[in-house]
């Protein structure tokens, strides 16, 4: 990448001046609720949203995205539940495709009757090049929401992840942990998760939670569990004895930020229906940009915008056009 002409800024990795009690300060949670929380002009956060995210590490969006925007994702998905679909009824391992059930249940009434080795064997979670993925990661109002706390030259971190959070299958519950556990090494920061939900979630369909005040912190002592079969990354157990748990249900189409050091988990699914979602991570265009992890994209800027990668480029694993 050669698109950082000037200097960017970035937050403060060595920044320490909240409080680690884990305890929100009540003046300013009474002014300001999270879960009610809409952003502004197409996504733009206000001054009490980027407080929030600066003090308790994270921010929830409702509704950021509407009907249309959700749109492209879901097309992709089900290009790829299609597929999933034809080769378990060529392999014999179903008798029935269910083309007509909804998004929300035909990937897990086609696993109901199958293991979690089967639906494993497809991915706990998914990082096609489809281009529903591409559309979601360029949409402007997420694209503005990472604006208002990096600035405008913003690439898009190769890690996404679609994650098809079937009932009952193990691996939909994700222990406590970082994301940078995911990327000890590399020299990025902040790299920026926007979590989305394309559907509902909720306690029983195991939502995204919390522990506010974790995310300027070192990356936490951590090992491979061997629960799920997937060997999530989950901090060892002593850190974890204060845990503060913030359960984060939202309605479809609402985004969490949060960045690779604030701690969270989720719990299982417990519906009958999946818990789709999808997180995308960015950060500043001076940063590491990863590339053992895939090839992310020049996503916007305003110094070089005819360097902004296309659906093409990124196709290509170009991360730049041009
Ligand atoms: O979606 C989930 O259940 C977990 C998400 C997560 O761990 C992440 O986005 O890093």
């Amino acid at each position: 990448m050669n698109t950082s002409i000037l200097p960017l800024p970035t937050l403060s990795e060595d920044h320490d001046e909240f409080p680690r009690d884990g305890h929100p300060d009540p003046a300013k949670s009474a002014l300001f609720d999270p879960g009610k929380a809409r952003a502004g002009g197409g996504g733009s956060l206000s001054p009490e949203q980027i407080e929030f995210y600066d003090t308790e590490g994270y921010v929830v969006l409702e509704r950021l995205l509407d009907t249309a925007d959700m749109q492209p994702f879901r097309d992709s998905v089900n290009v790829r539940v299609d597929e999933i679909a034809e080769e378990l009824f060529r392999t014999g391992l179903i008798s029935d495709r269910l083309e007509t059930r909804p998004f929300e249940t035909r990937l897990g009434d086609l696993f109901a009757e199958l293991s979690d080795k089967d639906f494993l064997k497809y991915g706990r979670s998914w990082r096609d090049r489809l281009p529903g993925y591409f559309h979601l990661m360029s949409n402007p109002k997420i694209l503005n929401t990472v604006e208002s706390l990096i600035g405008a030259e913003i690439f898009a971190n190769p890690v996404y992840n679609t994650r098809p959070k079937v009932p009952k299958v193990a691996a939909g519950a994700v222990p406590w942990h970082q994301d940078k556990s995911y990327w000890p090494g590399a020299n990025a920061n902040p790299v920026i998760t926007v979590w989305v939900a394309m559907v509902d979630t909720n306690l029983e369909n195991g939502c995204l939670h919390v522990w506010p005040r974790t995310h300027r912190q070192e990356v936490l002592s951590w090992h491979n569990e061997d629960r799920t079969g997937t060997g999530f990354t989950e901090i060892d157990s002593e850190h974890l004895k204060n845990a503060r748990e913030v359960p984060l249900p939202v309605p479809a189409g609402s985004a969490i930020l949060f960045n690779d050091r604030c701690v969270h988990m989720s719990t299982p699914n417990l519906s009958q229906a999946v818990r789709w979602s999808c997180d995308l991570r960015f950060q500043p265009t001076d940063q590491d940009p990863m590339v053992e992890h895939g090839a992310g994209f020049l996503a916007r800027s305003k110094m070089r915008p005819d360097r902004v990668a296309t659906l093409e480029d990124w196709m290509a694993e170009r991360p730049e056009h041009g």
